[in-house]
């Protein structure tokens, strides 16, 4: 797709597919009483709704956590392989290429992801419902934890939210599943594609509204776990609700990170400026695993930071259904608000490289890729979560405690290293804090069955999303048929 004509044929087939199928949207999530309507707007242009949805009342969700907990029995009783079969069903619809054009375009309209990204996001999903099937008929457990609450965020609506639901599921709990407000409509297809795979509508149930709803959902003493995925300060919150009970309901919990990559003198220029662009800015920077923190030494330090700039300034920051488009905007005012305060701050005492924005939409939320060069870590407060990359230098004799104040941060999720010295590599994987560490290449990425993902710390409880220990979380007791002979 090289030239202007083929992509406006393609964003008008795109666009056309998406108004014929949209009334979907406007279907009710759960018939409970109490709803109000909600229209999803377009983050890279406001005059643009993407859809409408009905957000229940906080105080509503009793009556869907009591259907849950009724449908528990007939749910578990259904073979590990027709659960498992329903799931590739899913995944089968979701890659039908009609199907897939309507999820790549509201992903795009909705959470403004570029065209490559919202790709491979439906690809994530699509491996997450085929390696859970998978892993629930090899692994034999036998009793779900029982109700389960899935909370998920929107900076991956549908790769985390189909994660969350479908281990559930796979598992044979029932679901309360609560996305992200700022992406109902992709929630709200996925589900609906669920159904007709065959799941049933009171195993899985699809609640839409704020952090109040999920609130509402977490403090019910009568769900047996949760499944979290967003900001470290809600997953705290949710985690002293469940350890107030007596019961010890199951917290699955994914949140933020402060990750860092480290460079050395070694390294190769051009490759780390291709997997700092990627690690910064790819999803406008709103990744958990997003690269925050880059530490050149000094020797190549003034070479590769130029090298940076000069890349961040091929960028096309635009509305990310043009498919030139490399960032797009972030999810919606607030998240700008956040990102500009900590921009302007740092203005204040940093030298910074900053890209143009070439959409002028009305309203749009758009924040310019910048580079900070900061004098020390001591200089970045907080966790930032959008295109903002802080860049420290150090010297050779410098690394463990450069290591040590990444530490300090407080998080523990991705971490990079680009060094061709295979000892440097070793001391930096041994002492850094983080759940996944990449060598010589990018730190976003991760693999469903192959790479798992996930944090500790103030990054997340583990286990690690789309590995093997994920669903045996989910499971209470653990049945063996045959007898274990001791051997000598
Ligand atoms: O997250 P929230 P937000 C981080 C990132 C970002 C910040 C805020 O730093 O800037 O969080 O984003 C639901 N009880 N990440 O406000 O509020 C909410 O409705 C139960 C990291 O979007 O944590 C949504 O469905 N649920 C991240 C989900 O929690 C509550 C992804 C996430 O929202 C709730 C997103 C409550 N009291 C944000 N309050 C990652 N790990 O990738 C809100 N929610």
């Amino acid at each position: 797709l090289s030239n202007e004509h083929t992509l406006a044929q393609l964003q008008a087939h795109m666009q056309s597919a998406c108004n014929i199928e949209f009334d979907i949207a406007s279907l009710t999530a759960v018939a409970v009483n109490h709803q109000s309507p909600h229209s999803v707007l377009n983050p890279s242009d406001h005059r643009d709704v993407v859809g409408q949805v009905s957000f229940i009342d906080a105080g509503s969700v009793g009556e869907v956590i009591s259907t849950s907990i009724a449908a528990q029995n007939t749910w578990q009783q259904v073979p590990a392989a027709t659960r498992a079969a329903m799931l590739r069903r899913f995944a089968d619809l979701m890659e039908e290429p009609s199907r897939m054009a309507l999820l790549m375009m509201i992903t795009v309209r909705e959470a403004g992801k570029t065209l490559p990204n919202a790709i491979a996001e439906i690809r994530e999903a699509i491996d997450f419902c085929r390696y859970y099937a998978d892993e629930t008929e090899r692994l034999n457990l036998s009793t779900p934890v029982g109700t389960v609450v899935a909370i998920s965020p929107w900076n991956f609506p549908l790769a985390i939210f189909v994660g969350e639901v479908v281990s559930a599921l796979a598992t044979g709990n029932t679901v309360v599943a609560k996305p992200a407000e700022q992406t109902s409509l992709i929630a709200h297809l996925a589900v609906s594609w669920l159904y007709e795979a065959g799941v049933p509508t009171d195993v899985l149930q699809l609640v839409l509204g704020a952090g109040d709803v999920g609130a509402a959902l977490t403090s019910d003493n009568r769900i047996n776990g949760v499944i979290f995925t967003g900001s470290t300060e809600v997953a705290k919150r949710i985690n002293s609700l469940l350890a107030a009970r007596d019961d010890n309901p199951v917290l699955i919990a994914e949140t933020g990170g402060m990750n860092a990559m480290i460079v050395d003198s070694t390294a190769l220029p051009e490759q780390v400026c291709l997997d700092v662009l990627s690690s910064a800015f790819d999803s406008a920077g709103q990744r958990c695993s997003a690269l925050r923190i880059l530490c050149i030494q000094e020797d190549i330090a003034d070479h590769v930071v130029e090298m940076i700039k000069g890349a961040m300034d091929e960028l096309v920051v635009d509305n990310p259904a043009f498919l030139a488009t490399d960032v797009g905007p972030v999810i919606d005012a607030e998240a700008q608000e956040n990102l500009l305060s900590h921009i302007n701050t740092l203005k204040q005492i940093a030298p910074y490289h900053e890209v143009a924005i070439k959409s002028d939409a009305p309203n749009a939320t758009f924040v310019a890729p910048i580079l900070f060069e900061l004098k020390d870590l001591s200089q970045l407060k907080k966790e930032v979560f959008g295109p903002v990359l802080h860049v420290v230098r150090f010297a050779a004799h410098e690394l463990n405690d450069l290591i040590d104040q990444i530490n300090k941060k407080g998080y523990a999720l991705t971490h990079g290293i680009h060094s061709r010295i295979d000892s440097t590599i070793e001391q930096i994987t041994d002492r850094i804090e983080a759940g996944n560490v990449y060598i010589n290449r990018n730190i976003v990425g991760a693999v469903v069955g192959v790479q798992p993902f996930g944090g500790h710390a103030m990054s997340g409880t583990g286990p690690k999303a789309g590995g093997p220990f994920y669903l045996q979380r989910l499971s209470r007791i653990h049945r063996w048929d045959t007898p274990v002979v001791d051997t000598p």
